[in-house]
């Protein structure tokens, strides 16, 4: 298989509501698209996972085609005709970083090869069931009669989990109203993206009394020994979400205690293949995991979905319906069936790209040379 093809497609979607984290709010899904053809005339379509500003991760959008154009294409195409997806880590590890840039493109090979193969990304990676329990991420907001009715809206839609973010100021309060409103049973966790330093261990150790499945990503991603020594301390279980970006740091995070649950994001940790790799690390050490989200389209959820119907998936992911981000999606939209996500089973992403919609969302097309 060889590239015939690459383009960039920049797309904008409003989100039906801000999305606000400890580190900025989100009014649009602002990314692009990677569209590659092969040489025998098959597609492959990838949505790359980093934002405008380096705020969540150091990777920018920006940033992520300059190295996509400059550093990471010209080594994948120096394969030739022996391009396939699982050669794509080996041909771009010399270049350092920018998981989320290697990503789209490992991800757009394998959608290609896997519909030049009649095979779907549920069936390559392993997938064990065909549908997946949906959590939903609930951003920050300026009431906590807001953040009640959300939730409680999400609830009646059938979602299985509620994920809190919260930042200093923004914390106890709302986890107490919302576990007092909505009961014992509500599968309740938080995520911090970073905003507290060791320091603050007794204070978040007052989240304790709430029956949290977890708090992800608390400290610095840097910080996997605060993350250790925080685990010790709390009674809520340590998930890492930002720290984690490639098998070894699992192992490592796992070894020093620095986690006892994994956020799986595959364009966190440079693709799919990576991704399962942890999947299997965590396995291995009897440590739960589940699938992130990156408030994708259907386009990047679509494989998101298959993935979290790996085995070691023991928890709901933050793979929500396309109704919970966009009023129209790039592909058809997911939808809640009794909670959960129908796994696609078409070949390689197993869903439609609806080309119109996408033309429609384009801001601009960048066509990548391939000499
Ligand atoms: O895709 O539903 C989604 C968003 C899930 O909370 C979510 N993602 O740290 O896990 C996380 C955040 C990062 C994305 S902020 C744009
Ligand atoms: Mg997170």
């Amino acid at each position: 298989m060889r590239i015939a093809h690459l383009e960039l497609r920049w797309v904008k979607l409003p989100l039906v509501t801000p999305f606000r984290t400890s580190f900025g709010t989100a009014h649009d899904r602002d990314t692009f698209l990677l569209r590659l053809v092969t040489d025998e005339g098959f597609e492959g379509w990838a949505e790359c996972a980093a934002e405008p500003e380096p705020l969540y991760s150091e990777e920018f959008l920006a940033g992520a085609e300059m190295v996509l154009r400059d550093h990471l294409v010209p080594r994948l195409l120096a394969l030739g005709d022996a391009l396939s997806a699982t050669r794509v880590p080996t041909a771009l590890a010399p270049v350092k970083g920018h998981p989320m840039a290697k990503h789209v493109l490992e991800t757009a090979v394998l959608d290609a090869e896997l519909r030049a193969a009649d095979m779907s990304f549920g069936r390559y990676l392993g997938a064990v069931v065909d549908r997946v329990p949906a959590g939903v991420s609930v951003g920050i907001m300026d009431t906590i009669d807001e953040l009640v009715s959300h939730v409680s809206d999400y609830l009646a839609q059938g979602y299985r989990r509620i994920k809190l973010k919260i930042e200093p100021g923004w914390d106890l309060e709302p986890v107490r109203v919302v576990r007092e409103k909505f009961g014992d049973d509500l599968l309740l966790q938080v995520d911090a993206n970073t905003a507290y330093t060791l320091a603050d261990a007794q204070h978040l150790a007052r989240l304790d009394p709430f029956d949290l499945l977890l708090i992800e990503q608390p400290l610095a991603e840097d910080d996997l020994r605060g993350h250790a020594a925080l685990a010790e301390v709390l009674r809520t279980p340590v998930c890492l979400d930002e720290s984690i970006t490639s098998a070894r740091d699992a192992a490592t995070a796992i070894a020093l205690g620095a986690c006892s649950v994994i956020n799986v994001k595959p364009a966190r940790v440079g693709g799919y293949l990576e991704a399962r790799r942890i999947h299997d690390v965590a396995v291995a050490n009897g440590v739960p995991v589940w699938c992130g989200g990156m408030l994708e389209t259907g386009i990047g959820r679509a494989p998101n979905v298959a993935l979290a119907a790996l085995p070691g998936f023991v928890m709901p992911g933050d793979t929500s319906a396309s109704d919970r981000y966009f009023t129209t999606d790039l592909t058809p939209p997911f939808v809640l069936d009794d909670g959960h996500l129908a796994v696609p089973t078409g070949p390689g992403l197993g869903v439609e790209v609806l080309t119109d919609v996408v033309e429609e969302m384009t801001t601009a097309t960048h066509t990548i040379p391939l000499t």
